[in-house]
C-alpha cells in the first residue's frame, strides 16, 4: 500500500497527482502546518527525520524528496507512462528537469518567500526601515535577476515543445508546477510569458489534476 503524509498546501499536492494520473490505490495520512510558524507539526518527524513533506511510505519503505519519490514512483508503478523511453533526447530533459526544479528553480522563490516575511514580521518600530532595507537590497541586487532569469529560461524552453521534456506529458511536468505556480503566486509570472502560462493552464486542465485537489484538501500555494 502507498501512504502519503500530506501537509496542507505543499509539495505533496504534486505526489497525490501523479498516483492520480497513474490511477493508484493510495492512502493519505494529513498533516496541518502551524498556523503562525507555517512549518510542519513534529508528527511528521516519526515518518522521517526531517519532518519534511511530501514523505511517502511503500510496503515499509520510507521515501523523502519530491523529485525522488515522483522517480521512484514513476518507474516501480508507471509501466513505461509519464516517462520517455530510456536513451532518448527525452529522457535526459526528464532527468533534467526533475533536477532542476527543487535544485535551482526553488531557491530564489524561496529566497523570496523569506525576505516577503521579513518585511511583515513583527519588530520594533525602529528595526523596520533596516529590515526593509536589507530586504530591497537583497532583492534588487540578487533575488529578482535570478527569478527573471529563470523565468526567462522556462519560457524560452517551452517556446519550442509543450511539455518540458518533449512532445508529452510526463512526471517532469509534475515535479515543475510547484516552482512555476508558486512564481505565479509571488514572483511577476504572468501573461507576459505566455509559453509558461499556457503550460500552467494545461497542466491544470488535467483531470488528474483536479481529482487530487479534491483528494488533498484546500491548496493555496504558499511554498
Ligand atoms: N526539496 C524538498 C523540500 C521539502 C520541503 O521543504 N517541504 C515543505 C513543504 S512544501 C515543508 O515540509 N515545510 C514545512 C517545514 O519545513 O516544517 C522536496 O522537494 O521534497
Amino acid at each position: 500500500m502507498i501512504t502519503v503524509h500530506h501537509l496542507n498546501n505543499s509539495r505533496s499536492q504534486r505526489v497525490l497527482w501523479l498516483l492520480e494520473e497513474l490511477e493508484l490505490p493510495y492512502e493519505i495520512v494529513h498533516y496541518q502546518r502551524d498556523p503562525k510558524t507555517m512549518l510542519a507539526p513534529r508528527e511528521l518527524r516519526q515518518v522521517h527525520p526531517l519532518g519534511k513533506s511530501p514523505v511517502v511510505t511503500v510496503d515499509g519503505l520510507t521515501l523523502a524528496e519530491s523529485g525522488a519519490i515522483l522517480e521512484t514512483l514513476t518507474e516501480r508503478y508507471g509501466q513505461g507512462r509519464l516517462a520517455p523511453p530510456a536513451g532518448s533526447d527525452a529522457a535526459v530533459r526528464y532527468r533534467y528537469w526533475l533536477h532542476y526544479a527543487e535544485g535551482s528553480a526553488m531557491p530564489p522563490l524561496l529566497l523570496k518567500l523569506v525576505f516577503d516575511q521579513l518585511e511583515k514580521a513583527k519588530m520594533p518600530f525602529f528595526a523596520r526601515p533596516i529590515a526593509r532595507g536589507i530586504s530591497a537590497k537583497a532583492k534588487a541586487a540578487f533575488i529578482q535577476p535570478q527569478l527573471s532569469q529563470h523565468l526567462n529560461f522556462m519560457e524560452a524552453e517551452l517556446a519550442g515543445r509543450d511539455w518540458f521534456a518533449g512532445d508529452a506529458f510526463t512526471a517532469a511536468d509534475i515535479q515543475m508546477s510547484f516552482p512555476v505556480e508558486a512564481a505565479k503566486a509571488r514572483a511577476g509570472l504572468n501573461e507576459r510569458r505566455p509559453h509558461l502560462m499556457g503550460w500552467l493552464a494545461r497542466v491544470q486542465a488535467r483531470p488528474a489534476y483536479r481529482r487530487a485537489l479534491e483528494r488533498g484538501g484546500p491548496y493555496q500555494l504558499i511554498g
